[in-house]
C-alpha cells in the first residue's frame, strides 16, 4: 500500500514540475496547457493504482495445475484491480526462489508461492519479510521454523484427502470382502495395495500419504506392496505401474495421488490384461476430481476420486483485499471438498470447472 502511495506522490510532483516549467516558458497559460496528463501518464496512473502480485507457480505438470493457474490468473486480473506477474517454475524450486528474489527487488505489493516441496523456504521468506512484502502460500504448504514468515495460506487439506481415500477403501472392503469367520483364508482376506506417490516432499504427497496411512495402520490384513514416486504425471504413472506389474500379480488396489498418474496406471493395467474399477480386477482410487477422471468414475473405470479443488483464485483475491483494507482474515484457508463415486458423480459432473 505505502509503495503505491509513494509512486502516486512522485507522479504528482513530476506533473507540478512540468507545469511550473510550462508556466515559466509561456508567461501565461490556458486551460489546455494545464492538462499535463497524457495517455502515457493516464496509463501509468491507472497501472499504479493496481495491486502488484508476483506469483511463482509449481509448473504445468497436470490438469489440476493448469486449472489452478487459470483460476488465479482470472481472479488477479487488471479489471479486478491487480497486476499479476506469473512465473512458471517448471517443477524446480531454484526457479521459484529466483522468481521470488526478483519480486522482492521489484517491490511488488504481494508474493504468492505454490511451493513445489515443503522444505528450503526459510531464507527467501525471511528476505521477503524484511522487505515488508506479505507472502501468501498457495495450494501446497511450506515447512518453516517460524510461521510468521508467511502471512496466510490458501489451499486444501491434503491430510484429510488421504484419510478420505482410506475411509473409502474401508467401505469398499466391507462391500466386497465381508468379514467371514468361516472363510478358509481366515476372517480377513488380505488386501494388496500399491501407491503411486506425487512429487516426493510436496504437501500433496506427504499429506495424502500420512492421511491414508493413519487409516491403513488400523487394518492388519491391508498390505502396501510398494509406494513409488510418479511425480504427478501420466507418463510416470504408466511407467511405474508397468514396473509394478512385472513384480506383482496380486494387486487389489491402486492408490494414485492424482488423476494424471491414475490415467497412466490404468493404461498400463489394461495393456497387461487387467480391468479396473467396479467389478474390475483392480480397484483404483485417485485424487483431484478433474472432469476427465470423473467421467471415468461415472463409467465405472475409477472407483473413487477424492476432490482437491484448484479453483483458488477468488479466495486469494478476497484475502488480498481484506489485507489491503486492514480487515481481519484467517491465516489458514482451506476449500471444502468431496469424494466422488458412482453414487454421487452424476450430480456434479456437469458443473465441474476443470
Ligand atoms: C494438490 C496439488 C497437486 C495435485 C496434482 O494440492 O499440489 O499437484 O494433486 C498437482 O495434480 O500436480
Amino acid at each position: 500500500m505505502k509503495k503505491r502511495v509513494l509512486r502516486s506522490v512522485s507522479i504528482v510532483a513530476l506533473c507540478v514540475v512540468i507545469l511550473g516549467c510550462m508556466l515559466i516558458n509561456a508567461g501565461t497559460f490556458n486551460s489546455a496547457e494545464l492538462s499535463v496528463t497524457t495517455p502515457e501518464t493516464e496509463e501509468n496512473e491507472s497501472q499504479d493504482s493496481l495491486i502488484t502480485v508476483g506469483f511463482s507457480q509449481v509448473g504445468s505438470e497436470s490438469v489440476w495445475r493448469s486449472a489452478n493457474s487459470n483460476s488465479i490468473k482470472n481472479a488477479l486480473s487488471e479489471k479486478n484491480g491487480f497486476l499479476l506477474d506469473f512465473v512458471n517454475a517448471r517443477q524446480k524450486q531454484e526457479n521459484q526462489i529466483k522468481a521470488v528474489r526478483r519480486f522482492i527487488s521489484q517491490q511488488v505489493d504481494y508474493i504468492l508461492i505454490a511451493p513445489i516441496t515443503e522444505s528450503g523456504w526459510d531464507t527467501i521468506l525471511q528476505d521477503a519479510k524484511e522487505a515488508g512484502i506479505p507472502v501468501i502460500i498457495v495450494d501446497r504448504m511450506v515447512d518453516v521454523s517460524d510461521d510468521s514468515l508467511y502471512t496466510a495460506f490458501v489451499g486444501t487439506d491434503k491430510y484429510e484427502e488421504g484419510r478420505k481415500a482410506g475411509a473409502w477403501l474401508e467401505e469398499y472392503e466391507r462391500e466386497n470382502f465381508p468379514y467371514d469367520e468361516e472363510s478358509e483364508e481366515g476372517p480377513e482376506r488380505p488386501l494388496n495395495i500399491v501407491v503411486l506417490k506425487g512429487t516426493e516432499g510436496s504437501t500433496a504427497q506427504s499429506g495424502r500419504s500420512k492421511g491414508f496411512e493413519d487409516i491403513y495402520l488400523k487394518h492388519r490384513n491391508w498390505h502396501i506392496l510398494a509406494e513409488i514416486d510418479a511425480d504427478f504425471t501420466t507418463l510416470k504413472g504408466k511407467e511405474v505401474m508397468a514396473s509394478l506389474l512385472e513384480r506383482y500379480d496380486d494387486i487389489d488396489v491402486v492408490i494414485s495421488q492424482n488423476d494424471d498418474m491414475a490415467f497412466g496406471a490404468i493404461e498400463a493395467l489394461n495393456e497387461a490384461g487387467y480391468t479396473t474399477g467396479i467389478d474390475g480386477d483392480v480397484a483404483v482410487v485417485a485424487f483431484d476430481g478433474t472432469k476427465k477422471a470423473l467421467r471415468m468414475v461415472r463409467d465405472g473405470i475409477i472407483n473413487a476420486d477424492v476432490e482437491c479443488n484448484p479453483i483458488q483464485g477468488e479466495m486469494i483475491a478476497n484475502l488480498i483485499n481484506l489485507i489491503e483494507n486492514g480487515q481481519p482474515f484467517e491465516k489458514i484457508n482451506n476449500i471444502d471438498e468431496l469424494t466422488f463415486t458412482i453414487y454421487n458423480v452424476n450430480a456434479h459432473l456437469n458443473s465441474r470447472k476443470y
